[in-house]
């Protein structure tokens, strides 16, 4: 497995061509994960390792990825530290305790492995239906993205609350981001033990923070992360969605960075190309027009990499619940063929 396209292309090997995926490939777009969501809820979906497995490979099945990525989500981690979640139909996920204060955090539990056997049971059987065609990737979400979520309740415009604890009581917001880290770890290690092929750090709200805090509040916590999971052949991915400084991931032991569609990956190139390989970025919203302006608005990115490598090609962000089925086959199809012409 180890010498799949993907994961060869994370790790800054040569490749024929370069390897395609999008963020939330198991979702909403797909009539099939309609079907199955029809007939049970969110989190009954992500608890069934059975039905956590097919909608994973359904995307491979039907689009043509290059790899999957195990159907689950980030907020199971604060969830088996003791938050109460509940996905709320049409307004997504929220949690009826949030943190509120320095007990709240010293109650959460830090010893997830045991709560979250049920993603590692998926991750096995996906591993068995798959059969080697595409690696598997794990995910987290960052602390701070979790921490986010855990104090906001919910998801946010502002962000008011988290960032409050941040200004405002720097030790508790570390205490806090401490815990999720040593959450996050022990969950990611036990991916890896089921045999993941590759993971994914998702920092959704880094953007939220200003610069200057980014490294203290969050980097800090995701190298440490990466550092503690690395092993030999494993390529971790973070995807730092907002940042505009991306110097300061040149440091990061992370093999991969991925890029939103706000920023030029052109001029990122220039700042991280040779050092970490970039994953992204095309708008999902591109999906939503005709085949002509997406393999056009493709091929700009492919141009923008230079077609040489050091590239894994995805959205800037999750693909959209209405993108039509025919644009992203289209869209795939457009990048197998045309990578290779320059490789
Ligand atoms: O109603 C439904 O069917 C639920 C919709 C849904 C889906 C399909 C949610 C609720 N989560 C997921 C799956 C999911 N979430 C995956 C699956 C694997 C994949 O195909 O990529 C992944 C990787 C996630 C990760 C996730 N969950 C993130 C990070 C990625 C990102 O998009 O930034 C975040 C921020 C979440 C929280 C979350 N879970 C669900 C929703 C609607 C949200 C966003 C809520 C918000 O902030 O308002």
């Amino acid at each position: 497995m180890s010498e799949h396209l993907f994961l060869k292309a994370c790790r800054n090997e040569k490749t024929e061509r370069t390897p395609v995926w999008v963020m939330r490939q198991a979702g909403r777009y797909l009539p099939e994960y309609r079907a199955v969501r029809a007939r049970h809820d969110f989190l009954t979906m992500c608890k069934t390792p059975e039905l956590a497995a097919e909608i994973t490979v359904q995307p491979i099945d039907i689009i043509g990825f290059d790899a999957a990525i195990i159907f689950s989500d980030i907020l199971v981690v604060p969830e088996a530290m003791g938050l109460s979640l509940k996905i709320v139909e049409s307004n997504g996920p929220a949690f009826d305790n949030p943190v509120k204060s320095g007990g709240d955090i010293d109650r959460l539990n830090t010893n997830v492995a045991g709560k979250l056997e049920y993603v590692y049971e998926a991750v096995r059987l996906t591993k068995k239906l798959l059969n080697g065609r595409v690696p598997l990737i794990g995910f987290a979400g960052a602390p701070f993205t979790l921490a986010a979520y855990m104090v906001e309740g919910k998801g946010s415009k502002n962000f008011e609350k988290i960032k409050t604890l941040i200004f405002k009581e720097p030790a508790l917001a570390h205490k806090l981001l401490e815990k999720i880290t040593a959450s996050v770890i022990e969950y990611l290690k036990g991916k890896i033990d089921a045999e993941c092929d590759a993971i994914q750090i998702f920092d959704s709200w880094a953007g939220v923070l200003p610069p200057d805090c980014y490294e203290e509040f969050s980097l800090n916590y995701i190298n440490r992360i990466v550092s503690e999971i690395k092993r030999d052949k494993l390529p971790v991915i973070v995807f730092p969605r907002g940042i505009r400084n991306f110097e300061i991931m040149k440091s990061s032991p992370c093999d991969v960075v991925g890029v939103d569609w706000e920023s030029d990956l052109a001029k990122i190139k220039d700042t991280l190309g040779g050092i970490k390989v970039l994953q992204g970025n095309m708008d999902p919203v591109i999906l939503l027009s005709d085949e002509k302006k997406i393999r056009s608005e493709a091929g700009k990115v492919l141009d923008k990499m230079g077609r040489d490598g050091g590239h894994v090609f995805n959205l800037g962000h999750g693909i959209l619940p209405e993108t039509p089925i025919d644009n992203i086959k289209a869209l795939v199809k457009f990048i197998k063929e045309e990578s290779n012409k320059y490789h």
